[in-house]
């Protein structure tokens, strides 16, 4: 694991009466590029681990590979900055061996939808709790212009210069689809209000928080959310006090609708494709089962877990 500037075991020790700044959390200065989302994305977070007062040596930004995925590097937490498509399983490792860690997740919509889909949908399954965003700019940013599995139909890149050729996939309407997917929500990086009290609501969830981030990519996706970024009745917000409910928003965002985040079958007629784009959360049900809880529920100590391994080694030994 990579370690911000001053390595957070150092404040170990300290007492937790401590009041956590902004400056216990900044990392290196941020390299993407200007006027990418990812930099809100990255400015809610910061906000959310002050807000939490969240211990920097008990918190682990795990992430693939992407521009999104250099996330740890700018935080003062610690950070595992791993392989493409490979961030769940690192993170749900991390959970399960140290349970009092805070875990977030930081993938890219290729790190997650693409390459990563097969540990996404059993992330969602086993329900371990993590936040997990993906920021979805809708293209390969960091191997520059690729379509990849959220690109709008008919928008060019490299390896389909004549225009994407399928529907994008959605990643609401496929994680709502997971059995025993707990909590599915979506945001957007232009609303920075909503984008942190959509965090926030993942934080608190006892469960897996699966986050979708709109966010833009001002080098190969600048205008694919632009008719939402100019007008704002585009947005829907779905509100509900189990959901995310951000007063100062309702002036610019007139178009609102109560949804209850426990009628899933409602959340999944909500994310069907149509002319909205809707933001917040679409489903929540902390009483499903979880694999951290279940598991800890039979812990085993390394001799028995040693035991167990030698019995099946001698098993297949001739
Ligand atoms: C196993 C593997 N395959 C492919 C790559 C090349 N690669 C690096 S980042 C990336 C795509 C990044 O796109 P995305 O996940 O959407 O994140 P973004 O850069 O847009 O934030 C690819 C294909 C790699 N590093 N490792």
């Amino acid at each position: 694991m990579s370690a911000g500037p001053v390595c957070p075991i150092l404040c170990a020790g300290a007492d937790d009466d401590r009041a956590l700044a902004l400056s216990d959390y900044e990392g290196a200065t941020a390299r993407w590029c200007p006027g990418c989302g990812d930099h809100s994305v990255l400015t809610a977070v910061e906000r959310l681990l002050v807000a939490e007062q969240l211990a920097p040596e008990r918190t682990v930004f795990v992430s693939g590979i992407g521009c999104s995925s250099r996330f740890p590097h700018y935080l003062k937490t610690y950070g595992f900055h791993g392989i493409h498509g490979r961030a769940l399983p690192v993170a749900t490792g991390i959970k399960l061996q140290r349970p009092e860690l805070t875990v977030f997740v930081v993938m890219g919509d290729g790190d997650c939808t693409s390459i990563g889909a097969g540990h996404w949908m059993h992330a969602l399954r086993y329900n371990v709790k993590m936040v997990a965003m993906v920021l979805d700019n809708g293209i390969y940013g960091l191997t520059k212009n690729q379509t990849s599995p959220t690109t709008p139909q008919g928008h060019p890149s490299n390896t389909q210069p004549r225009g994407t050729y399928l529907p994008p996939l959605d990643p609401i309407e496929l994680a709502l689809g997971v059995t025993n997917a707990s909590f599915v929500a979506q945001t957007a990086e232009w609303v920075p209000a909503h984008l942190f009290a959509t965090l926030r609501a993942a934080y608190h969830h006892d469960g897996f928080a699966f986050v979708r981030v709109l966010q833009r990519c001002p080098k190969y996706t600048a205008d694919i959310y632009q008719i939402a970024v100019q007008r704002p009745e585009v947005l829907e917000l779905l509100v509900h006090d189990d959901g995310v409910v951000v007063p100062e928003l309702e002036r610019t965002y007139t178009r609102r609708l109560v949804h209850d985040p426990r009628d899933l079958a409602r959340a999944r007629e909500l994310a069907m494709p149509g002319e909205r784009i809707r933001l917040g959360v679409f489903f929540r049900d902390a009483s499903r089962d979880r694999y951290d809880l279940i598991r800890r529920a039979t812990p085993r100590t390394t001799t028995e877990r040693l035991a167990l391994l030698d019995a099946e080694l001698d098993a297949h030994a001739v």
